[in-house]
C-alpha cells in the first residue's frame, strides 16, 4: 500500500510504486539538463537521436507524422476515460454512507476531471483542438476503457474501483512517467500521484467493509468478485493480439507490453488481497517459483472487444449521459468565450489609450 496505516509486510509492492514515479520525475529533469552534441542537430535523424538519447521529444520538434498519430490516440483515449470514468463512482456520491467518505468521494470524482484537463491540455500540444477530440468521443470515433462501460451496483463497488481499477490505471501509469513525449510524461507524473490517493481510499473502504458485519463482508468479496476480471482487461488485448504495442515501444511511448503490465498487476493484488482478507475470484491463481510470478486465468478477451465495441453492459447510458451533459454545457462555453472576448476587447482599449 501507499502508506503505512495498514500492515505493510504482505503488501511491499504498492509502495514502490509512488518512489518509481519520484525516480521518473528526476529523469526527466536529467533529460532536459542533457545536450546532444553539435553533430546531432542534423534534421534528419533529430527524432531518432532523441529518442535513443532517452530525453523527450517536445511540441516544436520534429516528429514523424504517425508518432504524433500514435499520441493522439493514446492521450485522447485516456483523457475521455478520466472524463467518463467520472460516472460510476459519481452514481454513489449522494449515497455516500457518512459524511466523511462522501467528502473523499466528490474529490476523487474531482480529480478525475483534473486528470481529463491535464491530458486534453497534453493533446492540443500535439496540434488538435479539445473541441475536435471532444466532438470524436461524442460520435463515438474515439475510445475510452472498456472499463467504465460495467455498472456500480453497490457502495462496495466504490472500494473495488479504487483499490483494483485505480489500481490497474496506476500499474499501466507509472511507466507512462517515463515516456519519449514530453508534455505527457509530465501529465503522468502529476496524475500518478493522486491516483496513488485514489487506489489507497478504495483499499480502505474494502478493509473497513471485510471487517465489518457479514453482510457488509459479503457485499465487499461481491464486487471483488465482479470487478476482478474487467481490471485485467484494462491492459488491453494480449500481447499477441496488440496492433500498436511493438511501435509505441519503439518510440518508447509504452515501456512494457499490455501482458507484462498485466502480469505486475496481480502480483501485486494477490500480496495486498491477503491483508484485506478477501479472496481473488480465479482458482487457477498459483505462485509460479519458476517464472517468479502468479499464474493466472486471463480475462475473456472476447468480451473484452465487445465492450470496446460499444456492447457493454453501461455504454449506450454512459454516452447518453455524456452527450447530455455536453449539451447542458453549452451555455457555461458560451459564457467563457463571451467573458473571454470581453477581456480582450478591454484590454486593446487600455492598449490603444497607453499608446
Ligand atoms: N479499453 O494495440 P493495443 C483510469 C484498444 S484511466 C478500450 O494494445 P495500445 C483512471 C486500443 O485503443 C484508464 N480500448 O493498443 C480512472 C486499440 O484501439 P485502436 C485508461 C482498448 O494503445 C480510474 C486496440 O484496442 N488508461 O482508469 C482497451 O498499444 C478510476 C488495440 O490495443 C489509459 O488510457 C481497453 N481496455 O494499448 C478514472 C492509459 N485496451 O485505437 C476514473 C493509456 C486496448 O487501434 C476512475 N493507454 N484498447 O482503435 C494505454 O496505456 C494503452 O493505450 C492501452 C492499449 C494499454 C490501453
Amino acid at each position: 500500500m501507499y502508506g503505512n496505516d495498514f500492515p505493510t509486510d504482505a503488501a511491499s509492492s504498492g509502495g514502490e510504486l509512488l518512489e518509481q514515479v519520484a525516480a521518473a520525475e528526476a529523469a526527466l529533469r536529467e533529460a532536459a539538463e542533457r545536450t546532444l552534441d553539435s553533430a546531432d542537430n542534423a534534421e534528419t535523424d533529430y527524432f531518432e537521436r532523441i529518442i535513443a538519447a532517452d530525453q523527450k521529444i517536445e511540441p516544436r520538434d520534429a516528429m514523424p507524422e504517425a508518432y504524433r498519430r500514435t499520441l493522439i490516440r493514446q492521450i485522447a483515449q485516456h483523457a475521455h476515460s478520466e472524463i467518463i470514468g467520472m460516472q460510476p463512482e459519481g452514481n454513489w456520491i449522494t449515497r455516500a454512507p457518512s459524511l466523511k467518505r462522501k467528502a473523499i468521494l466528490l474529490a476523487k470524482v474531482q480529480d478525475e476531471a483534473g486528470h481529463g484537463l491535464y491530458l486534453y491540455a497534453a493533446a492540443e500540444t500535439l496540434g488538435v483542438s479539445r473541441d475536435e477530440l471532444v466532438e470524436k468521443l461524442l460520435s463515438g470515433k474515439q475510445k475510452y476503457s472498456s472499463i467504465f462501460n460495467y455498472p456500480t451496483l453497490t457502495w462496495a463497488d466504490v472500494g473495488a474501483i479504487g483499490w483494483l481499477v485505480d489500481g490497474a490505471a496506476i500499474v499501466n501509469q507509472v511507466p507512462l512517467c517515463r515516456s519519449s513525449y514530453g508534455p505527457y510524461a509530465r501529465a503522468m507524473i502529476r496524475i500518478c500521484k493522486e491516483e496513488s490517493f485514489h487506489q489507497r481510499q478504495g483499499f480502505e473502504i474494502l478493509y473497513t467493509l471485510a471487517r465489518g458485519t457479514p453482510a457488509q463482508r459479503e457485499m465487499a468479496q461481491d464486487a471483488v468478485n465482479r470487478w476482478w476480471y474487467p481490471s485485467l482487461a484494462m491492459f488491453g488485448p494480449p500481447d499477441s493480439a496488440s496492433v500498436h504495442t511493438a511501435q509505441s515501444m519503439a518510440w518508447k511511448i509504452k515501456r512494457f507490453t499490455n501482458d507484462e503490465l498485466r502480469q505486475r498487476f496481480v502480483d501485486m493484488c494477490v500480496e495486498q488481497a491477503k491483508v484485506l482478507g478477501l479472496t481473488l475470484p480465479d482458482p487457477n491463481l498459483r505462485w509460479n517459483p519458476e517464472r517468479g510470478s502468479y499464474d493466472f486465468t486471463p480475462p475473456d478477451y472476447d468480451e473484452l472487444m465487445r465492450v470496446i465495441s460499444g456492447h457493454g453492459p453501461c455504454n449506450q447510458q454512459r454516452m447518453a449521459r455524456r452527450r447530455a451533459a455536453h449539451i447542458e454545457g453549452e451555455w457555461v462555453r458560451q459564457a467563457a468565450s463571451a467573458y473571454a472576448a470581453k477581456q480582450q476587447q478591454r484590454q486593446r482599449q487600455q492598449e490603444a489609450v497607453a499608446a
